[in-house]
């Protein structure tokens, strides 16, 4: 059954389980809603780099932050398109692009369609991250054919605040009803490792939990260390098992949603991302680079992946699971 309205002490309590039956009942669930041999694969491209008026802690594309990153323009369509084929071509079954805005300007509009219409013609799903969006951007969007929006909640609401100033947990969950309303999938999710308390991380995983439906898709990301950013001093090294552990909650809490296992795998062992996987994470990023930021070599993941006798493939939910 998919329940949108759990509580914080019956997460809690799932998380703290002894760790043998935490990975049963996520298993079981895993297997119930997808198959689990399958994985998911998206590529990333950053259409528009750096310079970003936001000030979040952890990023190394905000203005506020002096971490080396150039600031760019918008990619032409045909820079993007050529992404995308190699994208493809190296396996990615989802292309999303990315750009360091507060939200788009309505004059970049007309290029962004264009870019989702090219990308869709590829056989490619598509998907964009852009910050903030108007329904009228979800519409246009939508109407140009964008399979996914990513926007996310990062942390929980209460440590929300120590993370980025220029804009509020609920800015960010109006954006996230906006792209449901709009009939685009839902990409949300956080990040683990920026000094949180465990707390924080079964709050933001209750968050996304008690939408009024679960995102589509949700992406757990391990902090990526980034020099000159806020979030760099006060990040703390995330055990190997409590990972593994919200993992699984992420797929106790929501078993007919894809989980990413995204930034961060770089440091991550082949058993860790095993373990993970076990737990219900059934979608990755390929390619040698996320945003700024490196991701496994494709030879790796591909060696991974083999050794594990996974497949990529649509993580196709096996039943229609109804939302509650
Ligand atoms: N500007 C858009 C926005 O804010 O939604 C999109 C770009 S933003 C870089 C996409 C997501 O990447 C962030 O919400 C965050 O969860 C993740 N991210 C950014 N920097 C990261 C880092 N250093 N380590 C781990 N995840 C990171
Ligand atoms: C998400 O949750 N992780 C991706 C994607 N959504 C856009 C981005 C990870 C960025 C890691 C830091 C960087 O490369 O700059
Ligand atoms: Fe800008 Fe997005 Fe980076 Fe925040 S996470 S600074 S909104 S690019």
């Amino acid at each position: 059954m998919i329940r949108t309205d759990w509580t914080m002490a019956e997460a809690r309590a799932i998380h703290d389980l002894p760790f043998a039956d935490l990975m049963h009942r996520a298993q079981a669930l895993h297997r119930a809603h997808f198959d689990p041999t399958a994985i998911e694969t998206a590529s990333l491209l950053s259409i528009k780099t750096g310079g970003c008026p936001e000030d979040c802690g952890y990023c190394s594309q905000s203005a506020h932050h002096d971490t080396g990153v150039k600031a760019t323009k918008l990619m032409d369509t045909a820079e993007v398109l050529a992404a995308a084929r190699q994208a493809k071509a190296a396996g990615a079954q989802r292309f999303c692009m990315g750009a360091a805005w507060r939200s788009p300007k309505d004059r970049d509009m007309d290029k962004l369609c264009d870019m989702v219409r090219s990308v869709a013609d590829l056989g490619l799903e598509t998907c964009m991250t852009l910050g903030m969006l108007s329904p009228e951007q979800v519409a246009r969007l939508k109407a140009a054919g964008l399979d996914f929006y990513n926007h996310n909640i990062d942390t929980s609401p209460d440590y929300y605040a120590r993370i980025a100033t220029t804009r509020t947990m609920a800015d960010r969950l109006d954006t996230v009803e906006q792209v449901r309303k709009g009939g685009i999938k839902v990409c949300c999710g956080g990040i683990l490792g920026m000094g949180e308390a465990e707390e924080d991380r079964i709050a933001m995983l209750v968050t996304l939990a008690t939408l009024p439906a679960h995102p589509d898709s949700v992406p757990v990301n391990l902090w990526n260390e980034i020099e000159g950013v806020p979030v760099q001093v006060r990040a703390q090294a995330v055990d190997p098992f409590a990972l593994v552990r919200i993992v699984a909650l992420a797929r106790i809490l929501m078993p007919a949603s894809v989980v990413r296992l995204s930034a961060g795998r770089t440091g991550m062992s082949d058993e860790l991302q095993a373990l993970c996987f076990l737990a219900g994470a059934n979608s990755i990023f390929v390619g040698d680079q996320l945003l700024t930021t490196g991701n496994p070599a494709a030879w790796k993941d591909h060696d991974l992946l083999t050794r594990l006798g996974m497949r990529v493939a649509k993580a196709r939910p096996q039943i229609a699971a109804p939302q509650a």
